[in-house]
C-alpha cells in the first residue's frame, strides 16, 4: 500500500529502529508496521529500518552500544532527521542512546501525542492532548527538541521551544496548572450546556483506529457533505460527534462517534481523555466496530476489550460490527458467531445492525 501525505519540503526524514524479542505470542511485524505507519500519519517521511533481534532489551542502551553506533552512522547515510524508536524507553536508555545517535529521539507515545495534537479541533481536545504531552515530558524528561513537528505555535510540544531541561521542567509545571484550570472551564460548561436526553437512548461506536466508526456513523445518519471526518489514517476523529439516528418505526437513538483505540494507548492519553471515554460510561449500548478485512483483526479486538475493561465498559451490551464487508480481504478468517458483517461504504449489512440495537436496547428496557 502506498502512502501519501502532504509532505512540505521540512518533512521529518524519519529513521525507525525495533528490538525484536521473538515474542511468539505479541510478533513485531504487525505492530512495527503500525507504528510505520503512525509515523507517516504525524508527517513523517520513513527513510529506513532496522531491526535488532535480541534476547532481551540491553538496559543500557536498549539496542546495544555496538547497534546504537550503527545506528549512528546509517542516519548519516540516509540524513535522517529524527530516530523512531520502537520498543519502550527508560529515560537512561534514553540519554544513553541520546549520547551516540545526534538525533532527536521520538518513541511510539510521542507519535501519537502528536498525531494527537495535530488533529484536535475542540478547545477541550486540544487542552486533553497539551496536558498529555506535557505529562509525558515530564515524566520521562524529554526535551522541547524532540517534538515531532517544527511548526510553531501549536499545541503541546510544538509550543515553547527549545529550552534548557531545567527550565523546561518548570515551564512544564506551570504550563500543566495552566492547562488544567483551562479544562475545568471547559468542561463546567459543557455540563451546563448538555442537551437533555429526554429518554432518546445513547450508543456509542467504539473500536480500533481505522476499522470506520465514523463511515457507519454517516451511513447510519445518512449524513451528507457535513458529515464525521472519514479518512484512512489513524485517529482521524478525536472530538466526540453526536448524532440522531433511526433505528426502526418510532424508534431513534443518539448516535456517538469516538476517538479510536490503539494497542498500548499511551496512559497519558487515556488519562487526558478520561473525561471524553467516561461520557460512554452513559451508553446504553456499544457497537464494537472491527475491520473484518484487517488480518489483523484479533489483536485489535482484544486491545479495544483490554482498554473498554480498563474504563469499565466491559459490562455493557456490544453488539459486534465487523465492517468493511465489501473489502477484497473479508472476512479474514472465521467470523465469530455473534458478529454482523456490515459495510459502511455499500450499506450492506446496515438494517441486520439497526435491528441488532435495537435487540439489546429492548433487552434492557425489559429487565430495567
Ligand atoms: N472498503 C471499505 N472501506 C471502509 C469502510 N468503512 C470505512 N472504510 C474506510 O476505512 C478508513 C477509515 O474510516 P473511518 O470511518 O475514518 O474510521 P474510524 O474508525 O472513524 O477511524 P478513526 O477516527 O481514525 O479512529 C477510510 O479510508 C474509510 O473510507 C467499508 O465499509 N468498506
Ligand atoms: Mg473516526
Amino acid at each position: 500500500m502506498t502512502r501519501t501525505h502532504a509532505t512540505g519540503p521540512a518533512a521529518e526524514r524519519g529513521l525507525v529502529v525495533a528490538v525484536d524479542l521473538h515474542d511468539a505470542k505479541r510478533p513485531l511485524e504487525p505492530e512495527l508496521a503500525e507504528y510505520e505507519a503512525l509515523i507517516v500519519a504525524a508527517g513523517a517521511t520513513l527513510v529506513g529500518r532496522m531491526v535488532q533481534r535480541l534476547e532481551r532489551v540491553d538496559p543500557a542502551t536498549l539496542v546495544g552500544s555496538g547497534k546504537a553506533h550503527e545506528i549512528a552512522e546509517r542516519a548519516a547515510v540516509l540524513a535522517a532527521t529524527k530516530l523512531f524508536v520502537f520498543n519502550d524507553l527508560r529515560p537512561r536508555q534514553r540519554t544513553n542512546l541520546q549520547e551516540i545517535v545526534p538525533l532527536p529521539i521520538v518513541d511510539r507515545t510521542m507519535v501519537i501525542l502528536d498525531i494527537f495534537a495535530q488533529r484536535a479541533r475542540s478547545r477541550e481536545g486540544q487542552l486533553q492532548v497539551e496536558l498529555a504531552q506535557l505529562r509525558y515530558r515530564q515524566a520521562n524528561l524529554i526535551g522541547a527538541g524532540a517534538s515531532l513537528s517544527r511548526l510553531g505555535g501549536g499545541v503541546g510540544t510544538r509550543g515553547p521551544g527549545e529550552t534548557k531541561l531545567e527550565v523546561d521542567r518548570r515551564r512544564i509545571a506551570q504550563r500543566i496548572s495552566v492547562v488544567r484550570s483551562g479544562l475545568e472551564d471547559v468542561r463546567r460548561s459543557r455540563a451546563t450546556r448538555r442537551p437533555e436526553a429526554g429518554g432518546v437512548p445513547l450508543v456509542a461506536l467504539v473500536g480500533y483506529t481505522n476499522a470506520g466508526k465514523s463511515s457507519l456513523l454517516n451511513r447510519l445518519s445518512r449524513a451528507g457533505a457535513d458529515g464525521a471526518f472519514v479518512a484512512d489514517q489513524p485517529f482521524a476523529t478525536l472530538d466526540p460527534t453526536l448524532r440522531r439516528v433511526y433505528l426502526g418505526p418510532q424508534r431513534y437513538a443518539r448516535l456517538a462517534d469516538t476517538v479510536g483505540f490503539i494497542t498500548d494507548l499511551p496512559e497519558e492519553l487515556v488519562a487526558a481523555f478520561r473525561a471524553t471515554l467516561e461520557e460512554l460510561s452513559g451508553a446504553d449500548v456499544l457497537v464494537h466496530v472491527i475491520d473484518g478485512s484487517n488480518a489483523d483483526w484479533p489483536r485489535q479486538r482484544t486491545s479495544v476489550e483490554a482498554i473498554l475493561h480498563d474504563l469499565a465498559l466491559d459490562e455493557k451490551p456490544v453488539v459486534l460490527a465487523f465492517n468493511k464487508c465489501d473489502a477484497a480481504g473479508f472476512p479474514a478468517g472465521t467470523l465469530p458467531a455473534d458478529a454482523i458483517p456490515v459495510s459502511a461504504r455499500s450499506g450492506a449489512g446496515i438494517t441486520a445492525l439497526r435491528e441488532a440495537i435495537l435487540t439489546r436496547l429492548d433487552a434492557l428496557r425489559s429487565t430495567a
